[in-house]
């Protein structure tokens, strides 16, 4: 919330400024109020919730803080230079002047500047690094496709889990997230949990993080993938690892696959969908494709699209009929040419989908 109220405030303090014709530096000053807004909400990495996102904000703190100094240093020589007086000097000592600046800021403070770097990022690197732990922490697969993310657990007890466009991990351990693309490169990346990490199609890269306590964080696709990269959004929520086993077991094939009949009512939606949607959804027990989201427990999502449109009654007959829309050319095909009865029905069915 607090992000969407800096922008108000901005954005008002821009129009007031439009309208009274204020000069250009007040108004690049109140277009810069908006950089605000990045610094509150569930993907600012100012307000991190894990040891690995806290070093990195810390690095970020230290070089925001040197970057200034320098850069008031430079404005500062800057303006000297305008001022001072002129002095006559040899060539000797224009040029023991000229060295001094060549070694100074040439090669010192960059060497000094670089060390520091260094010293302060390979351990927050480090901790991000898959290295043997006496206890081997949970793996779970994220796999990015142009635009929303499949996610499996290939340990849960019973077999593997697999869902999209939402990541339940637990809470107050490592998880070691392996992660991969099916179509062209991605890149995964939880702001308040710690750094990024490519997803490229033919190759698994791994990075640990964890979460301090159970809360929703946002993530957010981070490699330009396509037109809808900006819609890549996945809901991230770390929860107590009872609550985790749990939500494992409820999400197990055979339990998916009696909820997937269990209403009869919806014969004829299971019907439409077997014969239209079922060569690129898996939902468990009816089919298995991996061209779009699995949809065996799309009814307890907690948005559709990969984050353009929240979950709640009747969302998945409006994405249905609009998706083209909310989403434009996102890789599901129109079906306009279906009646609203039939499209209604499939929604509804779907919606029942809540393991
Ligand atoms: C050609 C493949 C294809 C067909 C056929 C298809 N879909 Fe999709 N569907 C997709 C893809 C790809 C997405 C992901 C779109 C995105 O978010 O970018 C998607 C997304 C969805 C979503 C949102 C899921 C989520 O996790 O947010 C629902 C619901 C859905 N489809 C239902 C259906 C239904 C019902 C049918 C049959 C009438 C159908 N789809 C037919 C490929 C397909
Ligand atoms: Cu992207």
């Amino acid at each position: 919330m607090r992000e969407r109220y800096l922008y108000h405030v901005a954005s008002l303090c821009i129009q007031r400024a439009v309208a009274r014709r204020v000069n250009r530096l007040t108004y690049v000053s109140l277009v810069a109020l908006f950089g605000l807004t990045g610094c509150a909400g569930d993907k600012s990495i100012l307000d991190p919730a894990g040891q690995a996102a806290r070093d990195v904000v810390l690095i970020w703190w230290i070089m925001l803080t040197f970057a200034t100094v320098v850069f008031i240093g430079v404005i500062a020589l800057w303006l000297y230079a305008f001022k001072r007086k002129h002095h006559e000097r040899t060539p000797q000592q224009e040029r023991k002047i000229a060295r001094r600046w060549i070694v100074g800021g040439g090669i010192l403070l960059p060497v000094f500047s670089v060390s520091a770097l260094l010293i302060f990022g390979v351990p927050t690197g480090k901790r991000m690094l898959p290295l043997p732990l006496s206890e081997p922490p949970d793996v779970i697969e994220v796999i990015g496709h142009q635009w929303w993310w499949e996610v499996r657990y290939p340990g849960a007890e019973g077999g593997e889990v697999v869902t999209s466009n939402q990541l339940i991990m637990p809470a107050g351990e490592p998880v070691d997230f392996h992660v991969t693309s099916a179509d062209v490169i991605h890149a995964f990346w939880v702001p308040r949990l710690g750094g990024k990490i490519d997803m490229l199609p033919g190759r698994v890269n791994v990075i640990r993080l964890e979460a301090d306590e159970p809360g929703i964080f946002g993530a957010q696709c981070a490699e330009f993938c396509g037109a809808q990269h900006a819609h890549m959004n996945l809901y991230v929520e770390a929860v107590e690892r009872e609550e985790y086993e749990a939500w494992l077991a409820d999400r197990q094939e055979e339990r998916l696959a009696e909820l997937a009949i269990a209403n009869e009512n919806f014969a004829q939606a299971r019907e439409t969908f077997a014969s239209t949607c079922a060569a690129c959804h898996s939902v468990a027990g009816l089919s298995s494709s991996s061209i779009g989201p699995d949809l065996s427990d799309v009814g307890a999502r907690h948005n559709l699209g990969a984050g353009v449109l929240p979950m709640e009654e009747g969302a998945i007959h409006y994405w249905l009929e609009n998706h083209q829309t909310l989403k434009p050319s996102n890789k599901m095909p129109p079906h306009d040419y279906m009646d609203t009865a039939t499209l209604e029905s499939l929604g509804a069915w779907l919606e029942t989908l809540t393991p």
